[in-house]
This record gives structure tokens, sequence and C-alpha cells, in this order.
């Protein structure tokens, strides 16, 4: 293995956000399709690799593996235009972040998880009311830091974009009318027009067998 190897489950907004980064970066990897409905990530090869069971997970070729799909944008954004370098800006960086993972994705990407796994019906109302409460309130937040900016941080595109991006533009298919987001929805074709934008439906990276 010469290449960077990113453990991928197509439909994660998770490992889009890495597909997205990569593709974005023009590096060349290597894809592992893992089916989590499949239980493939709780396979023992896996396991080995990630013990907490999850993609997004990016291996590299010396052998090193990194895990959590806000931690791995990060690293790969050093250096590059998409991270700042001021130390305040890059804690908001970090801010976003920390935001997309426990006050938006929990929502958003779980009930968009539930309708398409078609387990919506194991859940109550109140569960699902909940969800989408938590999930709207998210959108507001981003709807009112977006009006009059452009990106999340400083004055340009960057990895929290990229973060937030990912199940954002997907929540229409957790039942999410994004309608009334008129600011977010805006920044959302600002993100799509980026050169080397792919959307998470394209085939990147090299497919491969494993293990
Ligand atoms: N906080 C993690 C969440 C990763 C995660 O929840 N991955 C899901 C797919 S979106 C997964 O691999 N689930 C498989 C399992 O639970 O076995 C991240 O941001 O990477």
């Amino acid at each position: 293995m010469d290449k960077l190897r990113l453990y991928d489950y197509f439909e994660s907004g998770n490992a889009y956000k890495v597909r997205l980064m990569l593709s974005l970066l023009g590096v060349a990897f290597e894809r592992v399709h893992l089916d989590i409905l499949k239980g493939e990530t709780r396979a023992d090869a896996f396991l080995a690799k990630n013990p907490n069971h999850r993609v997004p997970l990016l291996e590299w070729p010396d052998g090193r593996v990194l895990a959590e799909s806000n931690a791995i944008l990060f690293h790969l954004a050093e250096g590059t235009p998409w991270l700042p370098e001021d130390a305040f800006q890059r804690a908001q960086v970090l801010q976003w972040m920390f935001f997309e993972q426990y006050s938006h994705e929990p929502y958003i990407a779980v009930l968009r998880f539930w309708t398409f796994a078609d387990t919506l019906a194991e859940h109550t109302d109140v569960e699902i009311a909940a969800k989408r409460a938590g999930g709207l309130h998210a959108l507001d937040v981003m709807e009112k830091h977006l009006k009059g900016r452009d990106w999340f941080v400083g004055e340009r595109f960057g990895v929290a974009d990229i973060a937030l991006f990912a199940y954002t533009h997907v929540a229409h298919e957790g039942g999410f009318d994004l309608a009334p987001f008129e600011a977010l929805r805006a920044w959302l074709g600002r993100v799509e027009a980026q050169p080397g934008f792919v959307s998470i439906e394209a085939e990147v990276g090299e497919l491969v067998a494993w293990p």
C-alpha cells in the first residue's frame, strides 16, 4: 500500500467529509467500503484498526491510522489554505467542529440514518420530535452565524465549512426543510462551487478489496 487508504461507508456523511477533503486536496487514495448495515465495521480485522468500530478511518502507508472525521479533516488541512494559522481562528475551527459533532450530527444525521435504514418505526414520536427540534436548532444557529458572512471562520472557505456541509446538504433526507434557511442555502451553493468539489454520490478514490 503506497497511498492513503480510507475505510469508508458510502452513505455516511462523516466518511464523505474525508472523501471531499481528499478530493479538494487532489490527493489520490484507496477506498475500502465497509457496509455498516451488515456489521462489517465490527469484524475483527477492522476492530484491530479501530476498536471503536466506526468509519471513517484513514490509514497511512506507514501503518498509522486516524479515526474521527473532524480530527482527520483537521490533520489533512494542516499547512493548507483550509486551516488558518492564527491560534484564535484555529480554535474557532474546533468550536464549529465540536458543534457539528455534539449539536448537529446527533440530530440531523441520526434522523437521516433512521429514514435511510427504515427504522423510524422503532422510535417513539417523542424521540423523533426531539431529534427534529435539535436539528432545527442547529440549522438556526448556522443560519444566524451565516447572515452577513460567507464562511464559518475568517474570510475564506475552510475545514469548518467541510465538516458542517456534509450532513447539512442532505438534511432533507432526514425530513428537514431547508427552504426557510436562506443564508445557509447560499452557503451550501458556495461550498459546491469550490474547485475540486465532489458530491456525496461521486465514486472517488480507488475502490480496493479488503481484508
Ligand atoms: N464521531 C465519529 C462518528 C463516526 C460514525 O458514527 N460512523 C458511523 C457511520 S456514520 C459508523 O461507522 N457506524 C458503524 C458502527 O456503529 O458499527 C466521526 O465523526 O467520525
